[in-house]
C-alpha cells in the first residue's frame, strides 16, 4: 500500500495548484537585504504584529485568570508566537485546524477576533464556544478551528478522520493537527499517523517541541528525542525546524501543507522553541534548572523579531513601540469586551452537551442522583 500515491481527491486538488503570493508586493521599492531578503517589509511587520498581539493577550489571559474571571484549566502560548504566527500563516482560511489546550494564539492567528477569544477564556455567550468550553475548547466553524481538546492526543484521530473526509470528497483543504511534544508518546499519535499514510491523507501533524510535557522532559519520556524522525516508521516525510524563526516556520509549513494539497501526502513537522512560563497559568516550574529559563528567555521570539526588523532596518524604535501599543490596546479592547458579555444562563447547561436528545434521559445538574 505504500506506493499508493494517486488519490480520489488528487484531480480536484491539481486544480488548486499555484503559487501561493505570502505577501510579496512588488510595488515595494526597496528591497530588504540578508536576512529577508525577497521579503516585505510591510508582511514582515504584520508578522510582528500578530506575534506580539499573541503575547499582550496571553499577558492580559494571565491577569483574568489570577482576578478569578478565567475558570478551569489555562495554558498559554508565551514564547511560542514565531511558531503559531508562521503555521498559521502557511494555511488558506479554508484549510482545517485541530490543536491541543494551548490554543489561544492559533484561534488569534487562524483569525478570530481576540474579543471574542478572551470571551471564551472567561466563559461568556460571545466566546467562540458560547462561553461553555472554556481556555482547552475554542471551536469556530467558520474559521475552520475545529478544536481545542484537553486530551493529550485527542485531537489526532478527529484531525485524521477530517483529513479522510476532504479525500473522500475530492477537496483541496490540508487538515494541520498540532499537539505538544509529550502528545508524541499517545498511542492515537502512532494510529493516527499509520493510517495517513497508508490512505495518503492530506493532514501536516505539528509537533510543537517546547522540550516539556507539563514537568517532564523529552529526554526522559522519548526514546527518540528527536520527534520528526518518528514519521520514518510510517514512511512519512519528517523534518524539524527552529521554531523561534518565524520565516522558517512559515518556509516549512507551507511546504508541506502546499505538498499534501497537491498530492495528499502526510507529513509530519517538529517546530522547536522553549515555554517562556509554567505548564499551565498556576505552574511555578520550579522543576526547571536556572539555565534552562535563561536560554528560554535569551531565545524569545517576540524580542528576537523585533531587534532584527530593527537591525534590518525595516522598522525604528518608534514604529515598534506603535506596534506594541496597538497590541496592548487590542489586549485590553479584548478583556473590556469579555468583561461586559453575559455569562451564559444556566437554563442552557446542557444544551450543547448531546447533538440529539437522549431518548429516556432527563437533563439533570452535575451531582444529582443518577436514579
Ligand atoms: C490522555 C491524557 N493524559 C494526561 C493528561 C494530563 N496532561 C495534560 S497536558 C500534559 C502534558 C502534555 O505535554 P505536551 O504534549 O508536550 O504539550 P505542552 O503542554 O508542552 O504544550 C499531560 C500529561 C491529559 N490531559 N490527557
Ligand atoms: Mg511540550
Amino acid at each position: 500500500m505504500a506506493e499508493t500515491t494517486t488519490r480520489r481527491g488528487s484531480a480536484t486538488r491539481a486544480k488548486a495548484r499555484g503559487s501561493r503570493a505570502r505577501g510579496k508586493e512588488a510595488s515595494e521599492a526597496a528591497e530588504p537585504a540578508e536576512p529577508f531578503a525577497g521579503e516585505s517589509p510591510e508582511v514582515l511587520r504584520d508578522y510582528l504584529r500578530q506575534m506580539t498581539l499573541i503575547r499582550r493577550f496571553e499577558e492580559r489571559a494571565a491577569q483574568g485568570y489570577t482576578q478569578a474571571k478565567i475558570g478551569g484549566y489555562c495554558h498559554l502560548n508565551l514564547g511560542e508566537e514565531a511558531t503559531v504566527v508562521g503555521l498559521m500563516t502557511a494555511l488558506r482560511p479554508t484549510d482545517y485546524l485541530f490543536t491541543n489546550y494551548r490554543e489561544h494564539g492559533y484561534a488569534l492567528g487562524k483569525g478570530i477576533d481576540a474579543g471574542r477569544v478572551m470571551a471564551e477564556l472567561y466563559g461568556r455567550t460571545t466566546g467562540t464556544s458560547k462561553g461553555w468550553g472554556g481556555s482547552m475548547h475554542m471551536f469556530d466553524v467558520e474559521s475552520r478551528l475545529l478544536g481545542g481538546y484537553g486530551i493529550v492526543g485527542g485531537q489526532l484521530p478527529l484531525a485524521t478522520g477530517a483529513a479522510l473526509a476532504v479525500d473522500y470528497r475530492g477537496g483541496d483543504e490540508v487538515v494541520m493537527c498540532q499537539m505538544g511534544d509529550g502528545t508524541t508518546n499517545i498511542g492515537a499519535f502512532h494510529e493516527s499517523l499509520n493510517i495517513a499514510a497508508l490512505w495518503n491523507l492530506p493532514v501536516v501533524f505539528v509537533v510543537i517541541n517546547n522540550y516539556l510535557g507539563m514537568g517532564t522532559t523529552v529526554e526522559k519520556s522519548s526514546a527518540e528525542p528527536e520527534l520528526y524522525k518518528r514519521a520514518s516508521a510510517y514512511r512519512m516525510h519528517g523534518e524539524r525546524v527552529d521554531g523561534n524563526d518565524v520565516i522558517a516556520v512559515r518556509e516549512a509549513a507551507s511546504r508541506l501543507v502546499e505538498r499534501a494539497r497537491e498530492t495528499g501526502a502526510p507529513a509530519l513537522l517538529e517546530a522547536v522553541s522553549h515555554r517562556l512560563k509554567g505548564h499551565s497559568v498556576v505552574d511555578p516550574a520550579k522543576y526547571r534548572s536556572e539555565e534552562s529559563v535563561e536560554a528560554a528567555r535569551s531565545a524569545d521570539p517576540v524580542v528576537r523579531f523585533r531587534a532584527q526588523l530593527i537591525e534590518a532596518g525595516l522598522l525604528d524604535e518608534a514604529g515598534a513601540e506603535e506596534i506594541d501599543r496597538q497590541a496592548q490596546a487590542e489586549a485590553d479592547a479584548a478583556v473590556a469586551f469579555a468583561d461586559e458579555s453575559p455569562h451564559p444562563d444556566v437554563s442552557t447547561l446542557f444544551d450543547y452537551t448531546y447533538a440529539t436528545p437522549v431518548a429516556g434521559e432527563d437533563r439533570r445538574l452535575p451531582a444529582d442522583p443518577l436514579f
